[in-house]
């Protein structure tokens, strides 16, 4: 049974990431989306929204399961006997931040990351993006599978 792990802050989750969700699922058994704590971004949803956000627009999706880790990736892999790290890549700016990342995983657990390139028409849409639009007044509902949007807007009222 083949097993791959889709982490990020996922602060909410957009629909770039909800594109990559659905082309990994289509391609493991299972795939686990992983809400980690970057130390670097602070929260606009917790931890427990997050995870119920994807839970709600991956709905549609057998064989996901969402979870949530505080340490480092790889012992989440391990601990799962998962194979492959699942990463999205909306151009070279993201390429240049994975690339090391994707290398050390390698290093430190012989996991490998696969690299799904997006939808073109959401490669600028980022949750800090999409929240800093949303907070200045903008609309974001293009970017957002609908019940993050709402909670968005009602977070930001
Ligand atoms: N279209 C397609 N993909 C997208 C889009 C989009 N519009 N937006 C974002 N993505 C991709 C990102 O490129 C990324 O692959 C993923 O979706 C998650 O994005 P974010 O922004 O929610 O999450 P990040 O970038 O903050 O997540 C970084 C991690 C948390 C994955 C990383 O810091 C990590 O692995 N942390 C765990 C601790 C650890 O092991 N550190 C050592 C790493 S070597």
């Amino acid at each position: 049974m083949s097993g791959a792990v889709c982490p990020g802050s996922f602060d909410p989750v957009t629909s770039g990431h909800l594109f990559v969700f659905e082309r990994a699922a289509a391609r493991f058994d299972e795939l686990v989306i992983l809400v980690t704590v970057n130390p670097k971004k602070s929260g606009l949803f917790s931890i427990e929204e997050r995870l119920d956000l994807i839970r709600e627009t991956t709905a549609h999706l057998p064989n996901v399961r969402v979870d949530s880790w505080q340490g480092l990736l790889v012992d989440f892999v391990r601990e799962q006997g998962l194979d492959t790290i699942v990463k999205g890549l909306r151009g070279a700016v993201d390429f240049e931040y994975e690339l090391p990342m994707a290398q050390m995983n390698r290093d430190l657990t012989g996991a490998e990351t696969l690299f799904l390139l997006t939808d073109p028409r959401l490669a600028h849409v980022s949750s800090s993006l999409v929240k800093e639009v949303a907070r200045l007044g903008g609309g974001v509902e293009d970017f957002l599978p609908p019940a993050v949007h709402r909670q968005l807007m009602a977070k930001l009222l």
